[in-house]
């Protein structure tokens, strides 16, 4: 049977988090009697992330749960593009393995998709700032401020935060665009708004609780300058006509 939704979630060196994650995920699909398989992406973990996910999976045997791994790191856009080319699902979600982002939000995403209203939904840090629960370490907040001005102005996107880890697609319309993306690590989320808007399809932002949680591997030197790299590829690839079907 096709489910109605996929959960994807990518994992790199996840073992502390990802297993209470995909219990609570399998534990919300279940409670709510959604018509969902949950697919985890191990980004080449070298720790025991697919282990751990396959033994959390194990608990809910009826549940559709598929782990995908492969041996070498590429980054948290690869991980996501690998999970959204296998979803089985028109609907397609995709969350970070610590659920910064509590699946309980899902509703908020995946309804105005389902009314057929927008193709794109994600959720955002940035709309309603009392939606925030545990924040993150300061420096890293205003970084994070810093950095969505920034991916704003360099991309002509109007959103105030494209990078939450929380985003679902409509995959008839999204699906024949993941050939076009050409980023790999964080710069993918402001890539796949770019084309999508490029493309017509209809976005949303949408205010989501979020709570800070331990254990961020993000570098903030290596991956801001990693950020700007990647944002000047996007502007380029525009440029070229990369991006056109
Ligand atoms: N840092 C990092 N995260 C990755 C990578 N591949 C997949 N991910 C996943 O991307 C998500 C976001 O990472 P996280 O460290 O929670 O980022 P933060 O909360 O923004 O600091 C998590 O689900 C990671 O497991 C990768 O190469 N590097
Ligand atoms: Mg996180």
């Amino acid at each position: 049977m096709i489910p109605a939704i996929s959960i994807i979630v990518p994992a790199y060196e996840e073992q502390a988090r990802l297993g209470d994650s995909i219990k609570q995920i399998l534990g919300y699909i279940e409670r709510e009697k959604l018509s969902a398989e949950l697919i985890v992406v191990d980004d080449g973990s070298k720790d025991n992330t697919a282990a751990i996910a396959k033994s959390a999976a194990g608990d809910y045997s009826d549940l559709p749960t598929e782990i995908i791994r492969y041996e070498t790191n590429r980054g948290k856009g690869y991980a996501v593009k690998t999970g959204l080319l296998a979803a089985r699902a028109p609907l397609a979600v995709f969350s970070d393995a610590d659920l910064s982002t509590p699946i309980e939000e899902l509703p908020k995403l995946i309804e105005p998709i389902e009314r057929g209203e927008y193709d794109v939904t994600f959720g955002s840090r940035a709309l309603d700032r009392r939606l925030i629960g545990e924040h993150q370490p300061w420096r890293r907040e205003q970084g994070g401020k810093v950095m969505n001005l920034i991916i704003k102005t360099m991309s002509g996107l109007p959103f105030a935060d494209t990078q939450c880890g929380f985003k679902a697609f409509n995959m008839k319309n999204f699906r024949p665009l993941l050939e076009k993306m050409t980023i790999d690590r964080f710069g993918f989320d402001v890539e796949f708004l770019f084309v999508a808007a490029y493309h017509n399809l209809r976005l949303k932002e949408i205010p989501v609780r979020w709570n800070n949680v331990e254990g961020s591997k993000v570098s903030v030197v290596r991956d801001t300058r990693r950020m700007l790299t990647e944002l000047n590829q996007i502007r380029r690839n525009a440029r070229r006509g990369v991006y056109k079907i």
